[in-house]
């Protein structure tokens, strides 16, 4: 078939006075179609951001880690083709990485955790870090007895942004194994991260089970009297804090924290010097072995106190699924619009236990 912009060349020419300007619209549309991107020999007339999609996960996840890509790949991946960026404890098995590659629409990474960031430091105290996960799996707490749980906690608090596959992005998508997209997503969140200058994102908030965090709060606490430098003048402290409206010292932690299975962020954040005393600081208190601090109230925090709160963003209109919760737009065009598959009356949003109303109080 000849090119359109071919045919429109030759009728152009018949015209001799306008030969200039035809030859000048070619030569656009030509410029235009070298800037488009290239995905494994395919073109997509699609900008990319400098961002990727990233799961932690394990070989025996496979299924559910599939369940996820194709939920990502049709609900938006499909359009814009961002790598993927696939991490690991253990090696990945072929029989993994040929699945994940087949289903993936963009390029694909495997990396290997290395094995220090994935164990106790040396200075924890092997036999207080052994008894109190037997108190607290006695104690019924979820994942209270659980040591791989914990390493995974801490690296998702820290590490995690270090990783040599990372070193190029500034932006990711946390996509856990087994999670639901309800919504056709046809705007790209990182461009909108990007011009925004978003570094946080997030869809459901909620509170933390306070068992596993006895001493988090007086370590933040801590952490801000030592280091006020890095605490950020325009913060959405109020978000964590009881009362809102009081100081971090004294405050307590309301629980409220972003649930962090999603996460749309900058990894810059999590390089800057004031994470990286941030969590440099709670790493050494011990906390993530001794008790069972997760990634989710310690990255909630950190953004809270660190960030502007206007660099930190509720993406509404993503309709998100993780057991046992989900939520959906509350908009009725992405309803009538046949955008979203999900309920708006059964919306975490909606339920006494979602934190987004304190959200939205302290933004208003
Ligand atoms: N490679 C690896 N990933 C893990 C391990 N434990 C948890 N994960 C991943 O860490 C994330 C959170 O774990 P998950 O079991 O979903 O915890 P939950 O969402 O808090 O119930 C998921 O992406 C898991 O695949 C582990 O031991 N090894
Ligand atoms: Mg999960």
């Amino acid at each position: 078939m000849i090119p359109k912009s071919v045919v429109q060349l030759t009728q152009c020419m018949r015209i001799n006075n306008a030969l200039a300007a035809c030859l000048a619209t070619w030569f656009f549309i030509y410029i235009l179609r070298q800037r488009t991107t290239c995905v494994t020999g395919i073109q997509h007339d699609v900008q990319r951001e400098n961002a990727t999609l990233l799961m932690l996960v394990r070989n025996k996840e496979l299924i559910d880690a599939l369940i996820s890509i194709r939920q990502i790949e049709d609900r938006f991946n499909r359009n814009f083709h961002y790598p993927w960026v696939f991490l690991n404890d253990q090696h990945f098995s072929e029989e993994f990485k040929a699945y994940v590659k087949g289903m993936a629409s963009g390029e694909v990474e495997f990396g290997v955790i290395p094995s220090s960031q994935w164990s106790m430091p040396g200075d924890i105290d092997v036999d207080r870090a052994t008894q109190s996960r037997k108190k607290m799996e006695m104690q019924g707490i979820i994942y209270g007895g659980s040591l791989s749980y914990r390493h995974m906690c801490r690296f998702n608090s820290g590490f995690f942004a270090h990783q040599d596959l990372l070193q190029n992005y500034k932006y990711y998508w946390r996509v856990e194994p087994n999670i639901q997209f309800s919504c056709t997503i046809p705007d790209d969140p990182f461009a909108f991260m990007r011009m925004h200058s978003k570094a946080y994102g997030f869809v459901i908030a909620l509170p933390e089970y306070e068992a596993t965090i006895p001493t988090l709060w007086k370590t933040v606490q801590q952490f801000a009297r030592w280091y006020p430098q890095y605490i950020n003048p325009n913060n959405a402290a109020g978000f964590v804090l009881e009362p809102p409206d009081s100081d971090i010292q004294h405050a307590k932690f309301n629980l409220c924290h972003f649930w962090s299975n999603f996460e749309i962020a900058d990894l810059d954040f999590w390089r800057s010097e004031a994470y990286t005393a941030f969590f440099d600081h709670l790493d050494r208190s011990g906390g993530f072995y001794y008790e069972r601090w997760g990634d989710a109230p310690v990255h909630s925090i950190a953004a809270a106190l660190l960030l502007p709160r206007d660099a930190i963003h509720f993406f509404d209109e993503i309709g998100y699924g993780h057991v046992p919760w989900t939520r959906c737009p509350s908009d009725d065009a992405s309803h009538v619009s046949g955008r979203c598959l999900c309920s708006r009356e059964d919306s975490f949003d909606y339920s006494a236990f979602s934190c987004l109303p304190r959200w939205q109080q302290l933004i208003s």
